[in-house]
């Protein structure tokens, strides 16, 4: 779908406005200098190394692209008040673009009204926001977590074909985040359409952080057993390597006595997957901040750009881990 909205357009006017008086701090929302774009950035955290590495190339990109005169990068520590404020702030600075990494789908609605009241287009890096408030935001750029949920979904249909029912326990990402809902949904909807006979014996959020991970894998453990389970859905590297860690206390071996997926594909995962702890990888894809500053261009210039740019994905199974090791970014 392609969409040119009134805010992208404000924006490239003020540009050209800019460009033809010589340029001036001075001009509302959607403003601009010759010095390049101001572009403020809310990012979630940096709760896994996933979003260590996307922090770290979405600055390097806007620090190497001559067309970004400043970043101003805001760690909002998993709290979306943070990024409401955050993005007020950028607002009240008058940046030409704002990305935001939205730690959950809803809640959106007024903030991202009043960035549009100021002209200044909204992109959405990483997660998505509810449809209601598709609107609200000129594009997006990130993964397609429903088709990682499959992915993770038509491995488990293969792997357990011979099983009567598999058990499975479920670590979730942090509650109400586009990741965590649509991991879930594409994995169960996967597995539901095949018929698949499962149990879901217990399924948690460890928000995404190896403790997290960790501690809810001593409850599931403590609560269970593992004697009877045979899959771990971890929904990152993180809550999957503290839930390794939990598994091995307890005396059972992860990758042997519980079968393990994890999503985002680190060097910790993959290293894991080597050493037989892991049995597979859904990726996720972090590096794309060149990809981000060129639309961040765009959408300032008020350029027709698509909704949703997905970035490139794939998925690694045993047999794989050692080989592609050398080639992970994070
Ligand atoms: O999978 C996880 C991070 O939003 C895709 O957030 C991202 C997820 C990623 O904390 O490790």
């Amino acid at each position: 779908m392609l969409k040119k909205t009134l805010a992208g357009i404000a924006a490239g006017a003020l540009l050209l406005g800019m460009a033809a008086c010589g340029g001036s701090d001075d001009d509302g929302g959607g403003g601009g200098s010759d010095d390049g774009l101001i572009v403020g950035f809310a990012q979630v955290g940096a709760e896994s190394a996933w979003r260590v590495a996307n922090s770290e190339s979405v600055k390097a990109s806007a620090e190497a692209d001559e067309r970004i005169g400043e970043l101003k990068f805001v760690d909002a520590q998993q709290e979306q008040e943070k990024q409401i404020e955050a993005i007020r702030n950028f607002i009240t600075q008058k940046v030409d673009v704002i990305v935001l990494a939205p730690v959950v789908e809803t809640g959106w609605t007024d903030v991202l009204t009043e960035a549009e009241n100021a002209g200044i287009p909204v992109i959405l890096a990483d997660r998505g926001i509810e449809e209601a408030d598709e609107d609200l935001y000129v594009t997006r750029i990130g993964s397609d977590f429903i088709e990682e949920g499959r992915k993770a979904g038509t491995w488990t249909t293969e792997e357990f074909a011979d099983n009567d029912t598999t058990r499975i326990l479920q670590l979730e990402g942090t509650v109400g985040s586009a990741p965590a809902n649509d991991r879930k949904t594409g994995f169960f909807e996967v597995l539901d359409s095949e018929g698949f006979s499962y149990e879901l014996v217990d399924s948690q959020s460890g928000d995404f952080t190896a403790e997290g991970g960790k501690a809810v894998m001593e409850t599931f453990i403590s609560t269970h057993g593992l004697e009877d389970i045979d899959l771990l859905y971890a929904h990152n590297d993180e809550m999957g390597l503290g839930a390794i860690q939990a598994i091995e206390e307890a005396g059972y071996t992860p990758g042997v006595d519980i079968e393990i997926i994890i999503v985002d594909g680190s060097k910790a995962g993959f290293e894991a997957g080597a050493e037989g702890k892991v049995n597979y990888i859904v990726e996720c894809n972090p590096v794309f901040g060149d990809q981000l500053m060129d639309l961040v261009v765009q959408v300032a210039n008020g350029d027709e750009v698509e909704k949703f740019t997905a970035v490139e994905e794939s998925a690694y199974g045993e047999g794989e881990f050692e080989a592609e090791l050398p080639n992970r970014k994070f």
